[in-house]
């Protein structure tokens, strides 16, 4: 993927100028921001030494081996995870594809059933989850810079694949954002012939069929940043600078995509991660920018830059911030929100590229405050979870990390995995779940029984996770009055703000401490 990586991105980044006859912005005028002065160290990881300190560090689980490298995870609606790796095998014309390992695993007893598809690879597709335990997989890969126009989707219910409607063509690297109305939007990705699939698509699961979305051509690279936001535009937040807005709504099609925002730090964040951890609350860390080099002859450091994106009152009125940086550059680090609202950083090499060194590898995640919007760092995992790796939240309130290499110019295959588990394990009891709806109505109020004192309630939507970015997780705090053990809580007002799929719902403890949550639909 490297190759591709690197030429893809540039030549896109000029396409994209081309297109909107802006300047080339992210190559020139480098902003003046403070990044940390030096890489890490090598080597020694004093973080583990302090384990028993005071200082709250998390605690890893041990390494797990794994049949295969989770380049791509999710979370389904009774708990287990979903992954699939690349299939080099079958980079051949008119392979059947029925050698590729897709399992779920059960984390309760650490089995893996195996759900081959057999019509495409999967490798490198955008995927995400909607209603009723459907995954949709948009694309898949036939060769490195060739998409498949394939859309296939799982269904949690039966474990049996299905095909979808076929798209424009091909996407190899896309992105899909499941939206307010129950839609899935499919953007960005390459063709079969590898050019950029300019066209965006939505995916209607109810009569599995598509419609275009014309009026605007995208052209981003790969993986764009989309997400839902409260008034019913999407916005992209990256890999290129500025945030845009699309509407995804059928109707006139002039002006469907345009600015949102500029951003303080104006540069190409590739292979930099983002999430929403809040409705319309959206963090952005890392990335490579291809071009910026604070290291002489050392090319293809990334950033430790930060960024935090509010969306105010109307779409238009937007704050977008430069927060204190992680301790570390990261490139192909993932975001994974956690229920208290924090967002940890996991994995990432702080450089681009092949040049991942033990020195420049990071194995130390980070916890970002959103109230103090520093980051903390936590205790050391122990493999590298580089490109291809995997970061996702458990119902338990843990964080599995997984994945990484394949090819092996990333470094070797990590078939393994560990878990994390954040300081707010530690803090003390759990409150607990009693009675929940297994079914939430936006918009109306629902009674739960709980054990504890409540300080907060958070729908985290089911991740669904592959290159350094969650399409599918969010997570929305519930509006709720506590007497004795019953809680009266507030769904979601819309889709736009929770859209259609299995949630997470935690309840989190006056101590910090969450629940472990009940899955629940909206
Ligand atoms: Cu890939």
């Amino acid at each position: 993927m490297l190759m591709c990586k690197h030429a893809g991105f540039l030549f896109f980044a000029a396409a994209l100028n081309a297109m909107s006859g802006c300047k080339a912005t992210q190559t020139t005028n480098a902003p003046s921001v403070t990044e940390s002065a030096e890489p890490a160290k090598p080597a020694v990881n004093p973080e583990m030494a302090s384990l028993t300190s005071t200082v709250p560090l998390g605690k890893w689980g041990p390494l797990l081996q794994w049949p295969i490298v989770a380049v791509h995870m999710g979370l389904t609606p009774d708990g287990k995870v979903i992954l699939w790796d690349r299939d080099d095998a079958n980079d051949i014309p008119n392979k059947k594809y029925d050698s590729q390992s897709i399992y779920l695993w059960n984390p309760s007893d650490s089995t893996f059933a195996k759900y081959p598809l057999g019509t495409t690879n999967l490798f490198c597709a955008g995927a995400t989850w909607a209603s009723g335990g459907l995954l949709y997989v948009f694309g898949g890969h036939f060769a490195v810079n060739s998409g498949s126009a394939a859309i296939n989707y799982f269904d949690t219910k039966t474990n049996v694949w299905n095909a979808g409607p076929t798209m424009n063509a091909g996407r190899w690297y896309a992105t899909s954002v499941p939206l307010g109305t129950g839609e899935i939007l499919a953007l960005g990705g390459l063709t079969k012939s590898g050019v950029v699939n300019t066209l965006p698509q939505i995916l209607d699961p109810k009569t599995n069929t598509l419609r275009n979305l014309p009026g605007g051509i995208f052209g981003y690279p790969m993986w764009p940043r989309g997400f839902q936001t409260s008034s019913g535009l999407v916005i992209t937040v990256g890999p290129d600078p500025i945030a845009r807005y699309i509407d995804p709504t059928p109707g006139p099609t002039a002006a469907k995509i345009r600015t949102a925002a500029t951003p303080p730090f104006a540069l190409w964040r590739s292979n930099g991660t983002a999430a929403m951890y809040d409705v319309d609350k959206i963090l952005m860390v890392g990335g490579y920018n291809g071009t910026v080099n604070t290291y002489p002859n050392v090319p293809a450091y990334a950033t430790n830059v930060a960024m935090d994106l509010q969306i105010g009152a109307t779409p238009d009125a937007i704050s977008w911030k430069i927060v204190p940086p992680m301790a570390f550059r990261r490139a192909q680090a993932v975001a994974t929100v956690l229920p208290t609202g924090e967002v940890i950083i996991v994995g990432g090499s702080q450089v681009d590229g092949t040049l991942k060194t033990n020195v420049n590898i990071v194995k130390i995640p980070e916890i970002w405050n959103p109230t103090t919007k520093v980051f903390t760092k936590m205790a050391a995992m122990i493999d590298a979870r580089l490109y291809h790796s995997t970061a996702m939240l458990l119902p338990d309130g843990s964080v599995l990390s997984a994945g990484g290499g394949t090819p092996s110019q990333f470094g070797p295959d990590r078939k393994t995995a560990q878990i994390f588990y954040p300081p707010y394990l530690f803090a003390g009891p759990r409150p607990t779940i009693v009675s929940v709806p297994k079914t939430l109505t936006f918009n109306q109020n629902f009674d739960m029984t709980v054990t504890g004192t409540i300080s907060q309630i958070s729908l985290m939507r089911a991740g669904m996770v592959t290159h350094a970015f969650d399409q599918s997780q969010r997570r929305i705090p519930l509006a709720f009055t506590q007497v004795g053990n019953t809680l009266a809580v507030k769904a979601p007002l819309n889709g736009n703000y929770a859209p259609p799929g299995h949630y997470m719902l935690f309840v989190i403890g006056d101590n910090g401490v969450p629940s472990i949550a009940a899955i629940v639909n909206i």
